[in-house]
């Protein structure tokens, strides 16, 4: 049977490709991001205003996501999997000479926003006794590095959060999962590095990094599992990342 699905940021990278996997059945799409154009040219390679439905949405904006969810088409009101995905990092400066406003911009996106989304679609779940929300994390959750400052704490805050909500759903028949990507190559560092396609280049040079369809196919293989399955949380990264060592600062004076 086919499942309607909320995904946020579908403008682009995983979003736009977990669009492209779960249109080849008999799902209902409901496609949001700020932009526009690129939702329109996604509906239409998809074929079909019947199965994809768009809505033009910032996610930091409470009162147009509440707008959005309350007035779906009747065909795409019973929401069954919401990926929470729209998210951004911004610089990669210290914390000492970070831009304060990216700071808030990555909290209002990756956390409020994820928040008001999973808030306003949860009711409606609970209610039918079925449903998934699927949070997009990331290794920086996890793991510390430098510049990671605020973009790693509010995935972490996703993370966390999905756990958490896993509690207060038990028994509901709500499934929830995180998923912890490391270094994929998107339109995420040229985002980061405010447009710098050179920069943003680099952090992919000489490697084989994650691909946006290696994230979809997570998201379809963890929504496929039986309703008894909860896969909870699931870290992935390029063969090519790893951890390093602790940096140990060592004074030049000693
Ligand atoms: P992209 O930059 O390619 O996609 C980000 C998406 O988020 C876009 O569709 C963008 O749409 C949307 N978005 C950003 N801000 C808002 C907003 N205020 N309201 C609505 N939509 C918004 O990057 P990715 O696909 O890589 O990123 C997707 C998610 O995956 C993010 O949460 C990111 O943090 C996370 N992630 C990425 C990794 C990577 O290495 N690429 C690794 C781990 C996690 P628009 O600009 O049109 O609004
Ligand atoms: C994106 C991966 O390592 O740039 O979440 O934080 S990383």
């Amino acid at each position: 049977m086919g499942q309607t699905i909320f995904i946020t940021g579908a403008s682009s990278g995983f979003g736009a490709a977990c669009a492209r996997i779960f249109a080849h059945s008999d799902n209902r799409l409901i496609l949001t991001a700020r932009r526009v154009d690129p939702l329109i040219q996604l509906q239409q390679e998809l074929s079909g205003t019947d199965e994809v439905h768009i809505i033009p949405l910032d996610v930091r904006d409470r009162e147009a996501v509440q707008g959005a969810v309350a007035h779906l088409p009747e065909a795409f009101r019973e929401i069954d999997v919401l990926i929470n995905n729209a998210g951004l990092a911004l610089g990669l400066e210290p914390a000492h000479q970070v831009d304060l406003d990216d700071w808030e911009t990555m909290v209002d996106t990756n956390i409020k926003g994820l928040m008001y989304c999973t808030r306003l679609i949860l009711p409606g779940m609970v209610a039918r006794s079925r449903g998934h929300i699927v949070n997009i994390s990331s290794t920086a959750s996890n793991w510390p590095y430098p510049g990671g400052n605020v973009y790693g704490g509010s995935k972490a805050f996703v993370t966390q959060f999905s756990r958490n909500l896993r509690c207060d759903l038990l028994g509901t028949g709500v499934r929830v999962t995180c998923i912890q990507p490391g270094m994929a190559e998107t339109e995420f560092s040229t985002v980061r590095f405010k447009g710098d396609g050179d920069k943003a280049g680099k952090v992919y040079e000489g490697t084989d990094p994650l691909t946006a369809e290696d994230i979809a196919e997570t998201v379809q293989w963890v929504v496929n599992r039986p309703a008894r399955v909860n896969i909870n949380t699931l870290e992935l990264m390029s063969i090519d990342q790893a951890w390093g060592p602790f940096a140990i600062h060592r004074s030049t004076n000693g």
